[in-house]
């Protein structure tokens, strides 16, 4: 299809209305009394089938009918990832087992899978979300969706996949890996939108710029890139080689999965749906909710969710909240970037860095390539990090020296720590086909 056809569709499909323009753009005090209903009738609901919220929620002497405004909703106890792990697996479930009709789970890297359920009424509401998460991004019925999330026990790729379905489109449910057969089945089939990690976008990208397929000039048009933190960098890194607008969605299993929150085209933050959820921001240290605009750990209480209801749900993700108008029309308020997790913080010499910042200063930079690790060590009592970085393909082996300097100042002018800097050879940093591993922690264990 020529470039003038395209365009003519790009330009309808930002045209046409909203998906749920009636919830989406709810004037702000109906949106309230809306989340105060269903706060109420969630806290009635895991008072009544959670042992462990019904304990909870007497200690705390609180009833649904307690709740007078949304800011009583800080009289709620928090609900942890240990919670779910101490009651492996379905022990937080509020309906039961056999009513159930889809399990998830998401590996932490120690332990037991947290592990989530859904009933049929939960799925629906699921696709409905993920289906205005698409067209939110600039997905329309009639769409190829190539959805390269994973599919399993993992979210991403089932619960993009019925969103896709239910929005109307044509979901090609291709799965993470085997990135020869992506870019023939993207050359072959046409997506317009692609869903993938950011971290395999760009494995996408490459592989095909190795194979002479030039992927800017393909059928893609619209990314959602989620999952995992990634940068203003790597976006604008994903949209020259990709030729899509690259969208951030973000969601967690814990809560759904993807489809909790995403941006619209204003790329400005992620409008998170309010009438299914609500979003706090607390300070990490003492629990106490923040106001908005300032950064601090993001809580989410669900509102419709039957099989497994969250209170309070610490996702330990680090975010800003702004409920200021966003030119798009949609009222609901907007998460901006996640920048990472407070576990994913590291802490070199008092000061805390999140991977993003380093991934922030190497992207984009001339002679490397968009591919790195952190490699967190401990020396004496003192954590030291290395960034392993590769150089882009043709630079010559002999300028690596010289790049690593470059880096290494500018990450200390930017991001205010030392660190030791590798410049590897191409295809030496591990590609990933879901979420990236950025961090190598080799710091004894235990300690
Ligand atoms: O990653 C759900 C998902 C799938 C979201 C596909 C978006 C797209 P989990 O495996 O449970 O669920 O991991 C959730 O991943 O708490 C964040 O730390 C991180 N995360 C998810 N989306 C983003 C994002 C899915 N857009 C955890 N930016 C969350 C930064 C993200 N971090």
């Amino acid at each position: 299809m020529g470039a003038v056809t395209w365009s003519v569709i790009d330009a309808l499909a930002r045209s046409a209305d909203l998906h749920a323009p009636q919830v989406e753009t709810m004037p702000r005090e109906r949106l309230a009394a809306l989340q105060l209903d269903r706060l109420r009738a969630t806290v009635r609901h895991v008072m009544e089938n959670v042992p462990l919220h019904r304990a909870r929620l007497h200690a705390a002497a609180v009833r649904a009918e307690d709740l007078r405004s949304l800011d009583d909703v800080r009289r709620l106890p928090f609900t942890t990832k240990a919670d779910l792990r101490d009651h492996y697996p379905f022990g937080l479930f509020a309906l039961p087992i056999e009513s159930l009709a889809r399990i998830h789970a998401s590996s932490g890297t120690t332990g037991k899978p947290t592990v989530v359920g859904y009933s049929a009424g939960d799925l629906s509401t699921w696709a409905d979300l993920m289906a205005r998460t698409l067209h939110c991004a600039g997905a329309r019925r009639g769409d190829i969706i190539h959805n390269a999330y994973g599919y399993g026990l993992f979210t991403g790729g089932l619960g993009t996949h019925y969103g896709a379905e239910r929005l109307g489109a044509v979901v090609v449910p291709v799965s993470g890996g085997s990135t020869e057969r992506q870019i023939a089945l993207i050359t072959d089939f046409k997506p317009r939108v692609l869903c993938a990690t950011p971290s395999y976008a760009l494995a996408i990208a490459e592989l095909a710029e190795q194979q002479g397929v030039d992927l800017t000039k393909s059928s893609l048009r619209v990314g959602l890139f989620g999952a995992e933190p990634w940068s203003e960098a790597m976006r604008a890194e994903i949209e020259a080689r990709l030729g899509v607008r690259a969208i951030d969605n973000y969601g967690l299993s814990e809560v759904m999965g993807p489809g909790v929150a995403v941006e619209c085209e204003q790329q400005d933050g992620l409008h998170g749906w309010e009438d299914h959820f609500l979003f706090e921001v607390i300070d990490p240290e003492t629990g106490v909710p923040l106001p908005e605009g300032e950064a601090g750990e993001l809580v989410i209480t669900t509102l419709t969710k039957q099989a497994l209801p969250m209170l309070r749900y610490r996702t330990r993700d680090i975010t800003r909240l702004t409920t200021a108008p966003c030119a798009c029309g949609r009222s609901h308020l907007r998460l901006l970037r996640v920048a990472g997790r407070s576990d994913d913080m590291l802490i070199i010499r008092g000061v805390n860095l999140y991977p993003s910042q380093i991934e922030a200063v190497l992207v984009g930079r001339p002679g490397l390539a968009p591919h790195y690790q952190l490699v967190v060590e401990r020396a004496g009592h003192l954590d030291e990090v290395t960034i392993e970085v590769e150089a882009a393909p043709g630079v010559a082996a002999d300028a690596h020296a010289a790049l690593a300097r470059d880096v290494r100042h500018h990450v200390k002018s930017l991001v205010g720590i030392s660190a030791a800097v590798r410049v590897l050879a191409p295809g030496e940093v591990p590609r990933s086909q879901g979420k990236a591993v950025r961090v190598r922690d080799l710091r004894p264990k235990g300690v």
